[in-house]
């Protein structure tokens, strides 16, 4: 096989009606290319957007020259392989149109053999506008969907990322283009489609990695297969088979003392690189395929127990508690994403002690660097099938095979990695967008069920078998089907804080078996909105503040829910930063609880991880790979073994619950120390316990009747620490009254900062103060780097060191002018 990769800054780009044409890159997209050549502003700036609608109505053609070699037509079959069109693309080869495509999660294999010509030849790749197709769509059925106030309807007609259209976090800029590789394939007799793995983990001490590979090419043509696997270099196991094209090809290799794969925070992630060989009779090379494959097994348990149904993760037969969030596209124009950027954000997701990643429903099937950073990482997918909050034409046959064919490409793909965990039908739409019969507001029952329960698991379980399929998230397998969110069994969307207003208490009310979303919103941080505001922009209701704010009730929610809770910020940036910690405290209200609940819950993936432009939003690390308050937060709920308190203020009680994640049983000591807002002792204590693994277990019922009594409520801190070994691995602190009522004296915080040897991007910075710090935070100006730890409370009687990492050499000085430490008390006086 033989191939000329059509990649890379060769093409050029035009308007159909204007003519004039400009560099573009591929893959890439018409947006970024109109960016790079100067011809449209930044979208996310101010309200950019709004004058930018013109690029997704026109249509575009993408084209270039390529050589094409006498040798290399010489071969029996010749493809144009399009792993990404995006979407209503006609191709043309020399003037000669070849294929139209509607669907961007397709790959195409165009057979383009009677179109070449030894020489120079013309590729040239028409995209027409998606909303004009939509728009008509329309006409004929409206399709139920709605997803924040600016969504374009019609977008359930087109296979095309659902949230390019507009979502409740992201902007409505649809675009158009090349946006995943593309080249020219030729081979003769025979070239491999897939391999399909799958592992027998029955026999002690060995795992047998079963290959099944499916050849095109000459009907019967013979073909010989060869596979190794090997680990750091070393071979550790090969085999070879015979057979012929339309055949399968089938063998096993035999793995002796395997190295299992496991989730962050579990053990390692050792991966082996698998090579297959696929030659002719005379040993002469056809085709090869290589991964990187993970030994293990990772399988959804539902069994029945004593609250219902357990929803729970099992990876080489351990059940874990799922910790993590849900990933939307990182980018609006994810064709500009790098290998970095990726990697930026899901090493956070795992410095947050997360293991599992939703990708969610609503956005692309994700690029090969998220999967193998994932497997890599030890970060566990939670893997929607990209159908998500709308009623999808299901009684259309030519959408359904269009359908079918994409679940195929896909789950060929990426099914080989091992952090795949759970295929998942959709998004939300057993939630309120499916009736008895289609009206203008549901699809029908009949229809979703052909499509969620019918044809998805049908491609899972031929090309995948050895995945669970799971149809909706959220999804009740019992009873009710309309009964999404039932506590007992399936999993849980808990939307009630946030967009129902209960208040954060309600969390405590919830005792669902699997929470894959629930959330709060917040700002991202000053630096982030100065990029995309204007001086005068700088006040949460202005036009532009509230253009980046996709929620329709969003700025007013969060203020609601910040004046519960905290006393009205002083100006714009402490609002800001403000409503960064109130996220944090509710995902931690939640996420605490509910891990002290397993293992009758076992899961928590907050709504989000991260952003696709800069935004109000749920996310916990914004559009520019900061953290906000609640990624640092994470970092802490999420801690292998957590501390937390429950406050009972009638009782004078804070129940001590220690919960761990780890494989092992651990012995540590628990320390509490009951203070008054001066920072005054009133009462310390501390106690060896015993931390039975993977369990939530209360350890210690301190009595702090006395204090509260003389005190009152609002006087009483109760700080919480887990050391084991001698180091602490957990804090908390527990307040009685609401942080507003809570009269802070000054803390006097200071900030020392300290250079780390030999090193000129890492300091160390102590933080000491006089009187109780809540929340503090470390900030830099002008300089980007990240904490170790960030918006934590500080006593006086501990100084606390947190280590920095800069993106870019510093000197100490330069640091020390750049750094500011703020707590609570300094967003009101
Ligand atoms: C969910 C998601 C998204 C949405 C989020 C916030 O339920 O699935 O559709 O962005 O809520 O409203």
């Amino acid at each position: 096989m033989q191939s000329i990769d059509l990649c890379g800054a060769e093409w050029s780009a035009r308007q159909d009606t204007n003519g004039e044409s400009f560099p573009a890159r591929v893959p890439g997209c018409v947006h970024t290319d109109l960016l790079t050549a100067g011809r449209i502003e930044d979208p996310f700036f101010r309200d950019n957007e709004d004058r930018l609608r013109w690029v997704s109505e026109a249509d575009w053609t993408y084209e270039r020259t390529v050589n094409v070699p006498k040798s290399f037509l010489d071969h029996e079959a010749i493809f144009l392989r399009c792993e990404g069109l995006d979407t209503l693309a006609e191709v043309k080869v020399n003037g000669v149109s070849v294929e139209k495509t509607d669907n961007m999660f397709r790959l195409w294999e165009l057979d383009v053999h009677a179109a070449l010509r030894p020489g120079e030849n013309r590729i040239e790749i028409h995209f027409s506008s998606p909303l004009p197709f939509m728009a008509e769509k329309e006409k004929i059925r409206r399709m139920p969907a709605n997803n924040g106030p600016k969504e374009i309807a019609g977008r359930a007609w087109i296979r095309k990322s659902p949230c390019s259209f507009g979502w409740d976090w992201g902007p409505a800029l649809p675009t158009c283009g090349i946006w995943r590789p593309i080249s020219l394939v030729a081979s003769s007799g025979a070239r491999c489609t897939h391999v399909q793995l799958t592992q027998d983990h029955g026999t002690a001490g060995r795992v047998g990695l079963n290959l099944q590979a499916t050849l095109a090419g000459r009907d019967r043509f013979p073909v010989g297969m060869m596979a190794s696997l090997a680990f750091d270099g070393q071979t550790v196991a090969s085999m070879s088979v015979h057979g012929t094209v339309g055949a399968t090809l089938t063998g096993t290799l035999d793995v002796p003392a395997p190295r299992l794969w496991w989730p962050n925070g579990m053990g390692e992630q050792p991966l082996y690189d698998l090579s297959v060989l696929f030659e002719d009779e005379k040993g002469v090379l056809l085709d090869s395929k290589s991964m990187k494959v993970g030994l293990r097994t990772l399988r959804l348990d539902r069994h029945p127990d004593q609250w219902g149904e357990s929803f729970q993760f099992v990876v080489n037969g351990i059940p874990f508690f799922a910790k993590g969030a849900n990933w939307i596209p990182a980018d609006t124009f994810p064709t500009r994403l790098t290998r970095e950027r990726y990697a930026d954000l899901l090493g956070s997701a795992r410095a947050a002690n997360m293991n599992m990643i939703r990708l969610w429903g609503g956005g692309i099937y994700e690029h090969e660097d998220f999967y193998r950073l994932c497997d890599e990482l030890g970060l566990c997918i939670w893997h929607d099938f990209m159908f998500a909050c709308a009623g999808y034409p299901a009684f259309d046959p030519e959408f359904l095979a269009n359908v079918r064919a994409e679940a195929e490409d896909q789950v060929r793909r990426v099914g080989h990695h091992p952090s795949i965990a759970l295929w998942c039908g959709n998004n939300e739409i057993e939630q309120g967008w499916v009736g008895e019969t289609w009206t203008d507001a549901t699809m029908s029952w009949k229809d979703y069920d052909a499509l969620f329960n019918g044809l998805i698991p049908e491609v899972v379980a031929r090309l995948d078998p050895q995945r669970d399929y799971w149809p909706c998230s959220p999804h009740t397998p019992v009873g009710d089907r309309k009964d999404f969110n039932n506590p007992d069994s399936g999993d849980a969307h808990l939307w009630s804080v946030w967009h129902g207003r209960l208040p954060f208490e309600w969390y405590r009310t919830c005792t669902h078996r699997f929470n894959s979303e629930f959330g709060f919103q917040s700002f991202p941080e000053p630096r982030t909105v100065d990029g995309y505001t204007l001086p005068e922009d700088r006040n949460v209701t202005s036009y532009v503040m509230e253009h980046h704010q996709r929620s329709g009730i969003g700025n007013t929610v969060i203020m609601q829910y910040m004046l519960d809770w905290y006393r009205l910020p002083n100006d714009f940036s402490l609002t800001l930063h403000l409503s960064q910690i109130l996220q944090g405290m509710a995902m931690k209200y939640a996420v605490e609880h509910w891990r002290r609940a397993m293992p009758r819950g076992m899961g928590t993936l907050y709504w989000q991880l991260n952003d696709c432009w800069p935004v109000a939003s749920w996310s916990s690390i914004d559009s520019h790979g900061r953290w906000k308050a609640l990624h640092y937060m994470a970092a802490h709920f999420n801690a292998p073994i957590l501390v937390s308190g429950l406050e009972d203020a009638t009782a004078g009680t804070v129940e001590v619950h220690l919960t761990s994640d780890l494989l092992a049983d651990a012995r540590g000591t628990v320390s509490w120390t009951v203070t008054d807002l001066e920072g005054e002792i009133l009462d310390r204590g501390s106690q060896g316990v015993s931390i039975p693994a993977r369990q939530n277990h209360r350890c210690a019922i301190i009595a702090v009747k006395r204090p509260l009594k003389e005190r009152g409520p609002r006087e009483i801190l109760v700080w919480l620490a887990l050391a084991v070994d001698g180091k602490i691995v957990s804090r908390n602190l527990v307040h009685f009254a609401r942080p507003k009522h809570l009269e802070l004296r000054h803390p006097r915080l200071l900030a020392m900062v300290k250079t780390v040897e030999g090193e000129s991007r890492e300091f160390d910075i102590t933080v000491t103060c006089k009187a109780p710090a809540l929340w503090s935070w470390l900030d830099l100006e002008c300089v980007e780097g990240r904490f170790s730890e960030n918006y934590f409370h500080v006593s006086p009687h501990e100084p606390r060191t947190v280590r920095l990492s800069t993106a870019h050499p510093q000197t100490r000085t330069r640091i020390e002018s750049a750094l500011t430490v703020r707590s609570l008390r300094d967003t009101y006086q």
